[in-house]
């Protein structure tokens, strides 16, 4: 058989186009991939809700790849390695208490059980705005991270979500937009964002799981963006409350799913 580069070209084409076309009408829509996306898309689709990511770089995995300064270890506590354990990624104890895992494998096996679960990832997209109705979030504005990059001027396309999970790390994209366009409040204690405060490792992974939530009509925010929005410490290279904090608002969105069928 001779391979025809026209072939290739519509096959690549017709499939990405019917993939885009299928998840632009999901119950979740992710914005990141980092280790807190990644894992709430798992379990998002592990109870057979339908779940895309949308990741502005070539790569998923977050801030998760570098470890700690890029040495490729990452650092979980017991509750932390439950999660690590449910995935099969190795583990090593360091001291009581302090396990380790290589970011590598943690990264690679939790984006791989993620899409064989179900959730569908687009990379390379970034999600810009978001569509908002009578006070609540039904959707993202997305469009190609390269349009950003090069500073062009075209338009974008949409998504249509039940609910909308903001896990954008540090940056907390999505709600710094619905902050400035919108009159929305959230639920933290000024309403607004408060922000990410200094290093402090126990009170951050403490934090975590309750600043995990609802922040407004549609919007669950997850990870470290969770910890900035509700003025939480950030916690360092220790990944479990990342881990669990995904957890966690897939188990929220599944109960309110529920609820609203
Ligand atoms: C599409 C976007 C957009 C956008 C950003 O930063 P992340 O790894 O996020 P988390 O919260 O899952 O994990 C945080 C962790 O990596 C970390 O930074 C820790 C623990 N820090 C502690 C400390 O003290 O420093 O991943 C977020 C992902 C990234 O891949 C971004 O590229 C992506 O979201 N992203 N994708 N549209 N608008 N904004």
């Amino acid at each position: 058989m001779e391979l025809n580069e026209t072939t290739i070209t519509r096959a690549i084409v017709e499939r990405f186009s019917q993939k885009l076309i299928d998840y632009s009408n999901v119950d979740v829509a992710i914005v990141g991939a980092g280790p807190s996306g990644l894992v709430a898309s798992y379990f998002l689709a592990k109870a057979d809700v339908k779940v895309a990511v949308f990741e502005r770089k070539l790569s998923i995995g977050g801030g998760m790849w570098g470890g700690g300064m890029m040495f490729n270890e990452i650092v979980v506590q017991k509750q932390g390695k439950e999660i690590l354990d449910a995935f099969e990624i190795h583990t090593r104890e360091y001291e009581l208490g302090y396990y380790t895992a290589d970011a590598i494998e943690s990264v690679t096996t939790i984006g791989s059980a993620a899409i064989k679960a179900g959730a569908k990832i687009f990379n390379c997209i970034t999600a810009e705005d978001a569509i908002i109705r009578e006070g609540r979030v039904t959707g993202l504005v997305i469009n190609w991270s390269p349009v950003e990059m090069a500073n062009l001027h075209v338009d974008p396309l949409s998504i249509n979500a039940k609910y909308v999970i903001e896990a954008s790390g540090h940056p907390l994209e999505l709600l710094h937009v619905i902050e400035r366009k919108t009159d929305i409040r959230f639920n933290t204690p000024t309403g607004k964002i408060v922000g990410e405060k200094s290093m402090w490792a126990e009170q951050a992974e403490n934090l975590i799981l309750k600043n995990t939530r609802e922040i407004c009509p549609g919007v669950y925010v997850c990870g470290m963006a969770a910890n900035a929005a509700f003025g939480a410490p950030r916690m360092g290279p220790i990944f479990g409350g990342m881990l669990l904090s995904g957890k966690k608002v897939a188990q929220d969105i599944i109960a309110a799913l529920k609820i609203k069928k």
